[in-house]
């Protein structure tokens, strides 16, 4: 990876990739992408961005031979919740997007990194220990969208030997960039809930057990799998990671070991419980750990503490 460009940069990933990659392979190599004004000037300052739309096919193509990129993280998407609200939005955004970028590397020689999601899988799947090579029928239109482009990306890669390559990430939980209508966002809101008013009510029922990663591990998964000998590389596209698995309950038991008075109360959010309920609860990810060495640093109890150090300095409350 020698110019990279990343879409979705102001996005939950994309605000802490981008930063990651720029430290790892120099600022101005690194072309930030996003549809909108960054909310903070880190993107901007130490390193090129560019507003545009990732279903602009021109711009965009525009951008990577201006640039001589040779790689793309191609992160832009609508999550989870927000897709089931503008269904056809979220179809022309995650499918229209990523055939462009496709097509483009295809034309430059590009590598690609795709996001897949636990949104890949759907009810028929085994919700524990489940197998990378299983029956993928997701019930959501972002599973659908997930499940769509992890195939488009291993049919570039057969028909046209573009390198693609690509994760099923877990829920995230990130100190930095909020997330944006995902049904793991519950994960995040609760960090800022306890440091701030000491209560979260919680979309998702107590007891929905979902598979999880903290920030740090997710960014270092991406830029391995995207630097690992392809001659190792049996699956590609779309490898099950995960670093932990819990409940709210779960989490909430693990934030009250640092703050004793936090409460959680219920609100169950159908919408979100219906897809929660349809995501796996546990992947195994034996496939990313033989053939690029995926290993997880932090566990609930370590991503808990230090979540809790960021928010709290983030939100003043040293
Ligand atoms: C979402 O909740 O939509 C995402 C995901 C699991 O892909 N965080």
């Amino acid at each position: 990876m020698k110019k990279i460009l990343i879409t979705g940069a102001t996005g939950q990933i994309g605000s802490e990739l981008t930063i990651a990659l720029r430290e790892n392979y120099g600022s101005a190599n690194v072309v930030a992408v996003g549809h909108k004004k960054p909310a903070s000037s880190e993107l901007t300052q130490f390193g090129p961005y560019c507003q545009l739309d990732v279903r602009d096919a021109i711009a965009l193509h525009q951008l990577v031979e201006e640039n001589n990129c040779d790689t793309i993280f191609h992160l832009a998407a609508l999550l989870s919740a927000v897709a089931e609200e503008k269904p056809q939005q979220a179809w022309d955004i995650n499918m229209n997007g990523l055939i462009n970028v496709l097509e483009i590397s295809r034309l430059h020689h590009c590598a690609v990194f795709f996001p897949s999601s636990i949104a890949a899988f759907g009810p028929g799947a085994p919700a524990m220990d489940t197998p990378q090579d299983t029956v993928q029928r997701p019930t959501s239109l972002y599973g659908i969208t997930k499940v769509s482009g992890e195939l488009l990306c291993d049919y570039y890669y057969h028909r046209f030997a573009v390198d693609t390559r690509g994760l099923r990430y877990p829920g995230l939980v990130s100190s930095k960039a909020l997330p944006g209508g995902g049904t793991t966002d519950y994960a995040v809101d609760i960090f800022y809930a306890a440091i701030k008013t000491r209560h979260y009510d919680c979309f998702l029922h107590a007891d929905t057990q979902l598979d999880m990663m903290y920030m740090p591990d997710a960014i270092n998964a991406a830029i391995k799998l995207m630097t690992a000998d392809s001659q190792r590389l049996r699956h590609r596209n779309a490898f099950n990671v995960t670093a932990m698995s819990f409940t709210p309950q779960q989490l909430a038991a693990e934030i009250q070991k640092h703050i004793s008075e936090f409460t959680i109360s219920y609100s169950i959010d159908p919408v979100r419980q219906a897809i929660a309920d349809s995501w796996p609860k546990h992947m195994n990810d034996s496939a990313a750990r033989a053939e690029w060495d995926w290993q997880a640093e932090y566990n609930l109890a370590a991503m808990v503490e230090d979540m809790l150090a960021k928010i709290a300095a983030k939100c003043g409350n040293k």
